[in-house]
């Protein structure tokens, strides 16, 4: 069997390889990227793998591939893959929403990957992030409404947002590459264009892709997106508005037992999720479990998840979709 990776040299398509790497995934691997970074040598299952100039027959003896390319790059080689009937799993946002593409987190709805006609896509990092935090808590109480405040890493605009945040930590006069303002010592709320609304690309994903995986066309979500000098964790503030009373108790004991989900809930001693602890692993961290005072009704909670945007947030769950589409 084998795998193409198509933005190999790029943030998520190296840890994808990782991934792969730490999952002793069986298949023989091909590394595809731009021009520029043509014959580099990476290793996988101790062999060296020397990355290929992606073409229109790049695809010609591949079965899967793994797409960490851009939108724009992504609708050139997609239908290069599909000519050939590579069954792709993509990170770009550009076919998320098309109603023929399923859009997988593999904890909340795998069964929608049988769906797939040759693509699936995998969700926004900061919508996987939060999904995967609250899937047990939807299950129990029922969400009307997301109202949520991303604190994004860095790593979410790529190897030059990483980049921007080295140099103007030792630096602050350097340039931004990836971002319109410095963002060592800083925060932007800004990430996407905004339209009319004063919403940003960004800040719709969350209600967009929320209601594709969830199957729920009535939620309504409330996003104010947040990059932060943080390398590589997402950090999500959420207040849910639910159809049943909650109660914290109950929703610690969900929350404990929820798929991809490690409860760290204990304030007083110290005990929440912080971006430190989530970085290069694979598990989503939920704490600062509480009732939301100003909701008199008492059918809405807060939670605070933190989860590594690179891999949860795109690599890993991708590669668990792949895992899935082999079985
Ligand atoms: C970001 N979620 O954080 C977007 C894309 N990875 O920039």
């Amino acid at each position: 069997m084998k795998i193409a990776i198509v933005g190999a040299t790029g943030a998520v398509g190296q840890q994808m390889l990782q991934c792969l790497e730490e999952r002793n995934f069986d298949c023989d691997l091909k590394l595809l990227a731009s021009a520029r970074s043509k014959g580099k040598v990476f290793s996988y299952r101790g062999k060296d793998v020397v990355v290929e100039e992606l073409n229109e027959h790049s695809f010609d003896d591949v079965d899967y591939a793994l797409g960490a390319t851009e939108n724009d790059l992504t609708k050139k080689w997609m239908p290069w893959a599909q000519k050939n009937n590579v069954i792709v799993v993509d990170n770009s946002s550009a076919f998320r929403l098309d109603p023929d593409v399923p859009l997988v987190i593999p904890e909340i709805n795998p069964e929608d990957i049988a769906k797939n006609h040759g693509l699936i896509a995998n969700p926004n990092c900061a919508t996987i992030i939060a999904l995967v935090a609250l899937n047990g808590l939807n299950k129990r109480y029922k969400i009307k409404r997301i109202i949520c405040s991303t604190y994004q890493a860095v790593s979410g605009a790529g190897v030059k947002g990483i980049k921007d945040l080295e140099n103007q930590s030792k630096d602050p006069s350097i340039p931004s590459q990836a971002f319109q303002y410095q963002i060592a010592y800083n925060l932007i709320p800004q990430i996407g264009s905004f339209d009319d609304l004063g919403i940003s690309k960004e800040e719709w994903k969350m209600q967009n892709e929320g209601r594709k995986i969830w199957h729920n066309d009535d939620l309504l979500v409330n996003c104010t997106c947040v990059r932060v000098p943080i390398y590589r964790s997402h950090s999500e503030s959420i207040t849910i508005e639910c159809e049943e009373e909650v109660d914290v108790k109950e929703a610690q004991e969900i929350v404990a037992k929820t798929e991809g989900c490690v409860l760290k809930d204990d304030p007083k001693n110290g005990i929440y999720p912080m971006p430190l602890d989530t970085t290069n692993q694979d598990l989503v961290y939920v704490g600062r479990i509480r009732k939301d005072i100003s909701d008199l009704t008492g059918h809405s909670l807060i939670v605070f998840c933190c989860g590594d945007q690179i891999r949860k947030g795109a690599a890993t769950n991708a590669v668990q979709i792949l895992e899935k589409l082999v079985k």
